[in-house]
Protein backbone atom coordinates (compact mmCIF):
# COMPACT_ATOMS: atom_id res chain seq x y z
CA UNK A 1 0.00 0.00 0.00
CA UNK A 2 1.14 3.43 -0.37
CA UNK A 3 -0.32 6.77 1.36
CA UNK A 4 0.90 9.89 0.51
CA UNK A 5 -0.97 11.89 2.56
CA UNK A 6 -2.26 11.58 6.24
CA UNK A 7 -3.62 13.95 9.22
CA UNK A 8 -1.38 13.43 12.55
CA UNK A 9 -2.14 14.79 16.05
CA UNK A 10 0.93 16.08 18.08
CA UNK A 11 1.38 17.15 21.89
CA UNK A 12 4.89 19.00 23.15
CA UNK A 13 5.11 17.81 26.92
CA UNK A 14 4.37 20.34 29.42
CA UNK A 15 7.46 22.36 31.34
CA UNK A 16 7.69 20.43 35.04
CA UNK A 17 6.56 22.75 38.27
CA UNK A 18 9.39 24.74 39.91
CA UNK A 19 9.54 23.41 43.39
CA UNK A 20 8.88 25.57 46.88
CA UNK A 21 11.01 23.93 49.63
CA UNK A 22 12.99 25.55 52.64
CA UNK A 23 15.75 24.23 54.08
CA UNK A 24 16.54 24.67 57.55
CA UNK A 25 18.22 22.70 60.63
CA UNK A 26 19.15 23.71 64.22
CA UNK A 27 21.33 25.72 63.31
CA UNK A 28 19.43 27.90 60.58
CA UNK A 29 16.03 29.84 62.11
CA UNK A 30 14.62 30.77 58.70
CA UNK A 31 14.53 28.28 56.16
CA UNK A 32 16.69 28.12 52.95
CA UNK A 33 14.95 28.69 49.89
CA UNK A 34 16.52 25.95 47.61
CA UNK A 35 13.26 24.71 45.54
CA UNK A 36 14.62 23.88 41.76
CA UNK A 37 13.36 24.65 38.70
CA UNK A 38 11.50 22.19 36.62
CA UNK A 39 12.44 20.79 33.32
CA UNK A 40 11.20 21.63 29.87
CA UNK A 41 8.87 19.44 28.23
CA UNK A 42 9.30 17.25 25.15
CA UNK A 43 9.53 19.10 21.13
CA UNK A 44 8.00 17.32 18.80
CA UNK A 45 10.08 17.58 15.49
CA UNK A 46 9.54 16.70 11.70
CA UNK A 47 12.44 15.42 9.95
CA UNK A 48 13.10 14.46 6.51
CA UNK A 49 14.70 11.25 6.22
CA UNK A 50 15.98 10.10 2.65
CA UNK A 51 15.24 6.23 3.95
CA UNK A 52 11.91 6.89 4.25
CA UNK A 53 9.82 6.47 1.22
CA UNK A 54 5.90 6.62 2.19
CA UNK A 55 3.77 7.72 4.66
CA UNK A 56 2.60 3.98 5.99
CA UNK A 57 3.43 4.32 9.71
CA UNK A 58 1.23 6.58 9.92
CA UNK A 59 -1.31 4.46 9.12
CA UNK A 60 -1.92 3.18 12.60
CA UNK A 61 -0.16 5.45 14.27
CA UNK A 62 -1.12 9.26 13.96
CA UNK A 63 -0.80 10.40 17.64
CA UNK A 64 2.38 11.41 18.98
CA UNK A 65 2.70 12.85 22.78
CA UNK A 66 6.04 14.51 23.98
CA UNK A 67 6.30 13.31 27.71
CA UNK A 68 6.38 16.07 30.12
CA UNK A 69 9.19 17.40 31.57
CA UNK A 70 9.84 16.66 35.35
CA UNK A 71 9.15 18.67 38.81
CA UNK A 72 11.98 20.25 40.30
CA UNK A 73 13.07 19.70 43.70
CA UNK A 74 14.28 20.72 46.86
CA UNK A 75 18.36 21.29 47.34
CA UNK A 76 18.07 23.11 44.29
CA UNK A 77 17.77 20.20 41.89
CA UNK A 78 16.45 20.97 38.09
CA UNK A 79 14.09 18.42 36.58
CA UNK A 80 15.04 16.52 33.98
CA UNK A 81 14.33 17.95 30.40
CA UNK A 82 12.08 15.59 28.54
CA UNK A 83 13.46 14.30 25.09
CA UNK A 84 12.26 15.35 22.38
CA UNK A 85 9.67 13.13 19.75
CA UNK A 86 11.23 12.71 16.18
CA UNK A 87 9.16 12.03 13.26
CA UNK A 88 10.51 10.75 10.18
CA UNK A 89 9.15 11.67 6.91
CA UNK A 90 10.21 10.75 3.59
CA UNK A 91 12.10 13.98 1.46
CA UNK A 92 9.24 15.69 -0.29
CA UNK A 93 7.06 16.33 2.18
CA UNK A 94 5.36 19.03 3.16
CA UNK A 95 3.88 19.61 6.94
CA UNK A 96 0.71 22.29 6.81
CA UNK A 97 -1.32 23.08 10.24
CA UNK A 98 -4.77 22.31 10.05
CA UNK A 99 -6.19 24.63 12.28
CA UNK A 100 -4.69 27.76 10.44
CA UNK A 101 -4.39 26.21 6.76
CA UNK A 102 -0.42 27.48 6.89
CA UNK A 103 2.25 25.32 5.56
CA UNK A 104 4.82 24.56 7.90
CA UNK A 105 7.16 23.64 6.33
CA UNK A 106 8.67 21.76 3.18
CA UNK A 107 11.35 19.70 3.58
CA UNK A 108 12.95 18.26 0.20
CA UNK A 109 16.08 17.88 1.47
CA UNK A 110 17.21 14.65 3.57
CA UNK A 111 17.84 15.92 7.53
CA UNK A 112 15.99 19.17 6.97
CA UNK A 113 13.53 19.38 10.16
CA UNK A 114 10.86 21.63 11.69
CA UNK A 115 9.96 21.84 15.55
CA UNK A 116 5.92 21.46 14.97
CA UNK A 117 5.25 21.49 18.94
CA UNK A 118 7.28 23.48 21.56
CA UNK A 119 7.82 21.81 24.91
CA UNK A 120 6.64 24.02 27.81
CA UNK A 121 9.23 25.70 29.42
CA UNK A 122 10.04 24.63 33.45
CA UNK A 123 8.40 26.71 36.63
CA UNK A 124 10.64 28.58 38.50
CA UNK A 125 11.87 26.72 41.91
CA UNK A 126 12.01 29.34 44.95
CA UNK A 127 15.40 28.91 45.14
CA UNK A 128 15.09 32.44 43.23
CA UNK A 129 13.88 34.06 46.18
CA UNK A 130 10.48 34.30 44.70
CA UNK A 131 7.21 31.82 45.04
CA UNK A 132 7.78 28.66 43.15
CA UNK A 133 5.70 28.37 39.34
CA UNK A 134 4.26 26.32 37.13
CA UNK A 135 5.37 24.73 34.12
CA UNK A 136 4.15 25.79 31.20
CA UNK A 137 2.01 23.96 28.79
CA UNK A 138 2.58 22.22 26.07
CA UNK A 139 1.29 22.87 22.47
CA UNK A 140 -1.16 20.50 20.19
CA UNK A 141 -1.72 21.14 16.83
CA UNK A 142 -3.56 19.42 14.01
CA UNK A 143 -1.04 18.46 10.94
CA UNK A 144 -1.70 17.58 7.31
CA UNK A 145 1.79 15.46 6.00
CA UNK A 146 1.87 15.53 2.44
CA UNK A 147 4.33 13.57 0.10
CA UNK A 148 5.15 14.55 -3.58
CA UNK A 149 7.80 11.85 -4.33
CA UNK A 150 11.16 13.60 -5.37
CA UNK A 151 12.73 12.19 -8.58
CA UNK A 152 14.25 13.94 -12.10
CA UNK A 153 12.27 12.23 -14.66
CA UNK A 154 8.97 10.94 -14.33
CA UNK A 155 7.42 8.43 -17.26
CA UNK A 156 4.09 9.03 -17.99
CA UNK A 157 1.70 7.02 -20.49
CA UNK A 158 -1.33 4.97 -21.52
CA UNK A 159 -1.87 1.27 -18.89
CA UNK A 160 0.17 -1.16 -20.81
CA UNK A 161 2.94 0.98 -22.95
CA UNK A 162 5.26 -0.46 -21.13
CA UNK A 163 6.29 1.84 -18.82
CA UNK A 164 7.15 -0.16 -15.71
CA UNK A 165 8.82 -2.65 -18.55
CA UNK A 166 11.44 0.32 -19.30
CA UNK A 167 11.91 1.49 -15.37
CA UNK A 168 12.74 -1.90 -14.68
CA UNK A 169 15.33 -2.35 -17.72
CA UNK A 170 16.86 1.26 -17.41
CA UNK A 171 17.13 1.38 -12.93
CA UNK A 172 17.44 -0.64 -10.14
CA UNK A 173 13.40 -0.02 -9.88
CA UNK A 174 11.33 -3.37 -9.23
CA UNK A 175 7.90 -2.32 -10.35
CA UNK A 176 5.72 -5.04 -11.39
CA UNK A 177 4.48 -5.88 -14.72
CA UNK A 178 1.92 -7.64 -16.43
CA UNK A 179 -0.37 -7.05 -19.50
CA UNK A 180 -3.07 -5.80 -18.07
CA UNK A 181 -4.01 -1.72 -17.83
CA UNK A 182 -3.48 -0.14 -14.41
CA UNK A 183 -0.99 -3.22 -13.54
CA UNK A 184 0.76 -0.32 -11.47
CA UNK A 185 -1.07 0.90 -8.61
CA UNK A 186 1.04 3.65 -7.12
CA UNK A 187 4.44 5.13 -7.91
CA UNK A 188 8.05 3.49 -7.55
CA UNK A 189 11.45 5.71 -8.05
CA UNK A 190 14.26 3.85 -9.43
CA UNK A 191 18.16 5.02 -9.54
CA UNK A 192 19.74 5.04 -13.59
CA UNK A 193 23.07 4.55 -14.14
CA UNK A 194 24.81 6.63 -16.69
CA UNK A 195 28.29 5.56 -17.61
CA UNK A 196 28.49 3.52 -14.57
CA UNK A 197 27.72 6.50 -11.91
CA UNK A 198 24.29 7.01 -10.82
CA UNK A 199 22.79 9.89 -12.75
CA UNK A 200 19.42 10.00 -11.97
CA UNK A 201 16.33 9.43 -10.49
CA UNK A 202 13.35 7.51 -12.25
CA UNK A 203 9.49 7.49 -11.33
CA UNK A 204 7.30 5.26 -12.58
CA UNK A 205 3.90 6.28 -12.12
CA UNK A 206 -0.14 4.06 -12.85
CA UNK A 207 -1.30 4.70 -16.41
CA UNK A 208 -2.91 7.84 -17.39
CA UNK A 209 -6.54 7.45 -19.85
CA UNK A 210 -8.76 9.88 -21.13
CA UNK A 211 -10.31 11.67 -18.64
CA UNK A 212 -7.50 10.77 -15.54
CA UNK A 213 -7.66 14.67 -14.72
CA UNK A 214 -11.68 14.03 -13.69
CA UNK A 215 -10.88 11.13 -11.98
CA UNK A 216 -11.24 8.41 -14.53
CA UNK A 217 -9.04 5.17 -13.97
CA UNK A 218 -7.23 5.80 -11.15
CA UNK A 219 -7.56 9.30 -11.88
CA UNK A 220 -4.74 12.33 -11.34
CA UNK A 221 -4.19 11.45 -7.88
CA UNK A 222 -0.26 9.75 -8.69
CA UNK A 223 0.44 13.08 -10.94
CA UNK A 224 1.14 15.08 -7.92
CA UNK A 225 4.41 13.02 -7.63
CA UNK A 226 5.62 14.20 -11.06
CA UNK A 227 5.53 17.68 -10.29
CA UNK A 228 8.93 17.97 -8.88
CA UNK A 229 10.43 16.33 -11.64
CA UNK A 230 12.62 18.33 -14.22
CA UNK A 231 11.76 15.93 -17.45
CA UNK A 232 8.68 14.36 -18.60
CA UNK A 233 9.13 11.05 -20.69
CA UNK A 234 5.87 9.99 -22.56
CA UNK A 235 6.25 6.87 -23.59
CA UNK A 236 3.77 5.97 -26.51
CA UNK A 237 2.91 1.64 -27.60
CA UNK A 238 4.01 2.09 -31.16
CA UNK A 239 2.88 -1.06 -32.01
CA UNK A 240 -1.29 -0.61 -31.23
CA UNK A 241 -1.55 -3.71 -30.16
CA UNK A 242 -4.32 -2.53 -27.52
CA UNK A 243 -6.13 -1.05 -30.96
CA UNK A 244 -5.55 2.17 -29.81
CA UNK A 245 -3.70 4.72 -32.51
CA UNK A 246 -0.07 5.68 -31.20
CA UNK A 247 -1.23 9.66 -32.20
CA UNK A 248 -4.70 9.77 -30.85
CA UNK A 249 -3.15 8.44 -27.61
CA UNK A 250 -0.21 11.20 -27.53
CA UNK A 251 -2.55 14.05 -28.24
CA UNK A 252 -4.84 12.39 -25.10
CA UNK A 253 -2.17 12.38 -22.43
CA UNK A 254 -0.79 15.39 -23.65
CA UNK A 255 -4.39 17.13 -23.02
CA UNK A 256 -4.50 15.42 -19.87
CA UNK A 257 -1.60 16.89 -18.36
CA UNK A 258 -2.22 20.30 -19.87
CA UNK A 259 -5.66 19.84 -17.58
CA UNK A 260 -3.62 18.79 -14.73
CA UNK A 261 -1.10 21.75 -14.33
CA UNK A 262 0.01 24.08 -16.29
CA UNK A 263 3.77 23.42 -14.42
CA UNK A 264 3.55 20.00 -15.29
CA UNK A 265 2.60 20.25 -18.86
CA UNK A 266 5.42 23.16 -19.29
CA UNK A 267 8.27 20.87 -18.42
CA UNK A 268 10.51 19.75 -20.74
CA UNK A 269 8.96 16.73 -22.52
CA UNK A 270 10.81 13.96 -24.26
CA UNK A 271 8.65 11.70 -26.61
CA UNK A 272 9.65 7.57 -26.78
CA UNK A 273 7.84 4.85 -28.96
CA UNK A 274 7.89 1.87 -27.45
CA UNK A 275 7.30 -1.94 -28.91
CA UNK A 276 9.25 -1.00 -31.82
CA UNK A 277 10.40 -4.88 -32.13
CA UNK A 278 6.50 -5.71 -32.73
CA UNK A 279 4.83 -5.79 -36.46
CA UNK A 280 3.55 -2.83 -38.04
CA UNK A 281 5.89 -0.83 -35.06
CA UNK A 282 7.80 1.01 -38.11
CA UNK A 283 5.20 1.77 -39.95
CA UNK A 284 3.04 3.35 -37.35
CA UNK A 285 6.22 5.31 -36.32
CA UNK A 286 6.37 6.69 -40.07
CA UNK A 287 3.59 8.21 -39.55
CA UNK A 288 3.41 9.54 -36.26
CA UNK A 289 6.58 11.44 -37.11
CA UNK A 290 5.20 13.01 -40.03
CA UNK A 291 2.26 13.94 -37.83
CA UNK A 292 3.69 15.25 -34.59
CA UNK A 293 6.42 16.72 -36.31
CA UNK A 294 9.12 16.31 -33.31
CA UNK A 295 12.00 14.12 -32.26
CA UNK A 296 10.70 10.84 -31.25
CA UNK A 297 12.91 7.90 -29.46
CA UNK A 298 12.32 4.44 -31.04
CA UNK A 299 12.92 1.94 -28.32
CA UNK A 300 11.78 -1.49 -27.14
CA UNK A 301 11.97 -1.81 -22.96
CA UNK A 302 11.21 -5.74 -23.71
CA UNK A 303 14.38 -6.29 -25.80
CA UNK A 304 16.89 -3.50 -24.70
CA UNK A 305 17.06 -1.80 -27.90
CA UNK A 306 17.55 1.88 -28.08
CA UNK A 307 17.52 2.42 -24.15
CA UNK A 308 21.20 4.17 -24.39
CA UNK A 309 20.34 7.24 -26.51
CA UNK A 310 16.76 7.51 -24.60
CA UNK A 311 18.99 7.52 -21.46
CA UNK A 312 21.63 10.18 -22.70
CA UNK A 313 18.64 12.08 -23.83
CA UNK A 314 17.75 12.32 -20.44
CA UNK A 315 21.03 13.31 -19.22
CA UNK A 316 21.71 16.03 -21.83
CA UNK A 317 18.42 17.05 -20.64
CA UNK A 318 18.93 17.56 -17.27
N1 LIG B 1 6.70 -6.68 -27.40
C1 LIG B 1 6.92 -5.81 -26.43
N2 LIG B 1 6.19 -5.86 -25.31
C2 LIG B 1 6.41 -4.96 -24.35
C3 LIG B 1 7.42 -3.98 -24.47
N3 LIG B 1 7.40 -3.22 -23.35
C4 LIG B 1 6.45 -3.72 -22.55
N4 LIG B 1 5.83 -4.78 -23.14
C5 LIG B 1 4.73 -5.59 -22.59
O1 LIG B 1 3.59 -4.76 -22.39
C6 LIG B 1 2.85 -5.17 -21.25
C7 LIG B 1 2.65 -4.02 -20.31
O2 LIG B 1 3.88 -3.61 -19.77
P1 LIG B 1 4.01 -2.75 -18.42
O3 LIG B 1 5.45 -2.38 -18.30
O4 LIG B 1 3.36 -3.42 -17.28
O5 LIG B 1 3.15 -1.48 -18.84
P2 LIG B 1 2.81 -0.18 -17.98
O6 LIG B 1 2.85 0.98 -18.92
O7 LIG B 1 3.67 -0.09 -16.79
O8 LIG B 1 1.30 -0.46 -17.58
P3 LIG B 1 0.45 0.08 -16.33
O9 LIG B 1 1.24 -0.12 -15.10
O10 LIG B 1 -0.78 -0.74 -16.35
O11 LIG B 1 0.17 1.52 -16.61
C8 LIG B 1 3.65 -6.32 -20.64
O12 LIG B 1 3.07 -7.53 -21.06
C9 LIG B 1 5.03 -6.14 -21.22
O13 LIG B 1 5.76 -7.35 -21.29
C10 LIG B 1 8.20 -3.95 -25.68
O14 LIG B 1 9.10 -3.14 -25.87
N5 LIG B 1 7.90 -4.89 -26.60
MG1 LIG C 1 3.22 -0.12 -14.86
Amino acid sequence: MFIDSVKITVRSGKGGDGCQSFYRDKYTRRGIADGGDGGRGADIIIIADRHSHSLIDFKYNRHFFGANGAHGSGKNKKGRDASSVVIRVPCGSTVKDLDTDCVLRDLNEDQEQVVVAKGGEGGKGNKHRREATKGEPGEERHLLLDLKLIADVGVVGFPNAGKSTLISQISNAQSKIAAYPFTTKFPVLGVVNYKEEPAFVVADIPGLIAGSSQGRGLGDRFLRHIEKTKVIVHLIDMSAEGGRLPLEDYKIIDKELEFYSKEIFAKPRIIAANKMDLEGAAENLKKFKQAVKKKVYAISALKKQGLEGLIEAIVKRL
